[in-house]
């Protein structure tokens, strides 16, 4: 399939991206943790009694930009948080912490041991889940680059341009973009495709991407994303 080219996008605080234009042959569309555990009945963020709502909210136009990006053959790469079986990989502070919050990681809950790796509860939900050929990252932690071989897989793909879409906006996914942002990619995260366990701190998160004239990259809606993206042209 031949790349195709796409104009900047409206976005805050300046058009996405900064040199101009974006390319499906060197842009990832990056999807984290839309696992059962963070927005699914009886997962982790459930059993800590947040609202799902809230989590869930993004779903359906994360669905219509995977199908863009699809089809536009771009780089499809999916995250999990989860820890191996044995919890050998748990930093014991973040265990303990799950436990004063009766949600203790590798405990037995309607999905399955939380939060780890082959449980139900860590299966990233059906409405987005990945496709033969698209990338995987398992991940321990709350950034996707920590622990993992994300940076190598973008670097041999030569991938400079990274969209974030997934939950929750101000851990993982901000964990995440800051890392990508400090190596040099050009971010985007879409505001409709993502979501916290509390609206002040999505809000406020979203905000953080735009100071200093977007100090972690730059964040817009879906809509705007979509729009540039419909109009692609090949290189
Ligand atoms: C959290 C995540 N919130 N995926 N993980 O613990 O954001």
């Amino acid at each position: 399939m031949s790349p195709l080219v796409f104009e900047q996008i409206d976005a805050e605080p300046y058009a996405w991206p900064y040199d101009g234009s974006f390319s499906s042959a060197t842009t990832a569309l990056i999807n984290i943790d839309w696992q059962v555990d963070f927005c699914g009945p009886g997962g982790y963020v459930d059993q800590m009694g947040y609202d799902l709502n809230l989590t869930r909210a993004g779903l359906e136009p994360t669905q219509r930009v995977l199908a863009a990006a699809r089809e536009a053959g771009m780089t499809v790469i999916h995250t999990r948080e989860g820890h191996r079986p044995d919890l050998s990989d748990c930093p014991p502070n973040k265990l303990w912490r799950s436990d004063q919050i009766s949600a203790r990681i590798g405990s037995l809950g309607p999905c399955g041991r939380i939060l780890t790796r082959g449980e139900p509860g860590w299966e990233i939900v059906p409405e987005v889940a990945p496709i033969d050929g698209e990338l995987v990252i398992d991940k321990p932690g709350k950034g996707s680059f920590y622990a993992t071989d994300l940076d190598l897989l973008l670097r041999l793909r030569r991938i400079t341009h990274l969209i974030f879409t997934g939950i929750t906006t101000d851990v993982c996914v901000h964990t995440t973009m800051r890392d990508a942002n400090d190596r040099g990619y050009e971010c985007l995260l879409l505001t409709d495709c993502t979501g916290a366990t509390d609206r002040g701190n999505y809000e406020a998160a979203l905000k953080m991407v735009t100071m200093q004239g977007g100090v972690f990259g730059a964040i817009a809606d879906s809509s705007a994303l979509l729009k540039a993206m419909s109009n692609g042209a090949t290189a």
